[in-house]
């Protein structure tokens, strides 16, 4: 498929997702979000990619929100489909069989900063900053801020966050647990890249299901998500990984994992 305003570039096992749209800093509307969607239904398909790194194209912006001129003149009815869109992309990224991290380059805002917490894991530039500033529109967050901030940072800092709709910069973002970690711009996807592909070189089935279940395992009770864990763990030892990674560690050597 060709893209308007993605760019994919798969190397190494590691795929980099552009979101390119910088002369509006990255803002998603419709086509973009379709676009996203059809992404990442193609790249969980493939066996050469086993890790994605989400970024945003030009230099001053990751994504600065959803479109806010395509988003003015909506009624109630197209604003929620446009909402629940969202919504579908982001748990379709969220629930990736494989680990996607965001290299954050710079605006992650509204829907930006709620795309950025549907990855994994967060790296983020110096110079990115972080906001839900929905509320200087007149709106609440629409593609999950809500749910997602609260998860990820505590609800206080999340109610702050998104009921004043300031902006924070990276350092701040990384003591409140927003961001992984924070490097100079110019490393960012040199960063991304490295925990990628280490990433990659793990056995592949054994970061899924702990992928799943973190994911799932925060959504149930205690009791439940030790049952999913156990039964988890329990698959593990059906793959051909597991024999070789017990058994590269018992004869001293590295392991040679094949993703089965
Ligand atoms: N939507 C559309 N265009 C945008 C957006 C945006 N979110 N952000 C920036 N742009 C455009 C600007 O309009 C401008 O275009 P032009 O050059 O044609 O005038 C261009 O990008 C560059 O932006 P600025 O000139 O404003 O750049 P600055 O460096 O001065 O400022 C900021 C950068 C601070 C990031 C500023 O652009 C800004 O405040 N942007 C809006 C940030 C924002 O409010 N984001 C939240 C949007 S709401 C949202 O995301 C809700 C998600 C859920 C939706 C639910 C569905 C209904």
């Amino acid at each position: 498929m060709k893209f308007n305003n993605l760019l994919i570039d798969i190397a190494e096992m590691i795929a980099l997702v552009t979101i390119n749209r910088p002369a509006a800093l990255n803002a998603l509307n419709n086509e973009l979000i379709e676009e996203l969607a059809a992404a990442f239904a193609g790249l969980k398909e493939r066996d050469d990619v086993a890790c994605v790194i989400l970024t945003g194209g030009g230099s001053k912006a990751f994504v600065a929100g959803a479109d806010i001129a395509a988003m003015q003149p909506l009624d109630a009815v197209s604003a929620a489909k446009f909402a629940r869109n969202g919504h579908a992309v982001l748990n379709s990224i969220e629930n990736f069989p494989k680990p996607v991290i965001a290299a954050v380059n710079g605006f992650a805002l509204g829907g930006g900063c709620e795309l950025a917490m549907a990855c994994d894991i967060r790296i983020a530039a110096e110079n990115a900053r972080f906001g839900q500033p929905e509320v200087n529109l007149g709106v609440i967050p629409g593609f999950g801020g809500t749910l997602r901030l609260p998860r990820l940072i505590g609800k206080g800092r999340a109610k702050e966050l998104i009921f004043t709709g300031d902006m924070i910069d990276a350092a701040e973002a990384c003591r409140i647990g927003l961001v992984n970690k924070v490097v100079a711009a110019e490393e960012l996807l040199a960063t991304a890249k490295a925990m990628a592909v280490k990433i990659a070189s793990r056995g592949s089935v054994a970061v899924r299901f702990a992928k799943d279940s973190i994911d799932n395992g925060l959504e149930m009770d205690l009791d439940r998500a030790g049952r999913f864990e156990s039964d988890l763990f329990g698959l593990c030892f059906c793959t051909v990984d597991q024999k070789e990674g017990m058994q590269a560690f018992l004869d001293k050597r590295s392991a040679k994992f094949c993703g089965r």
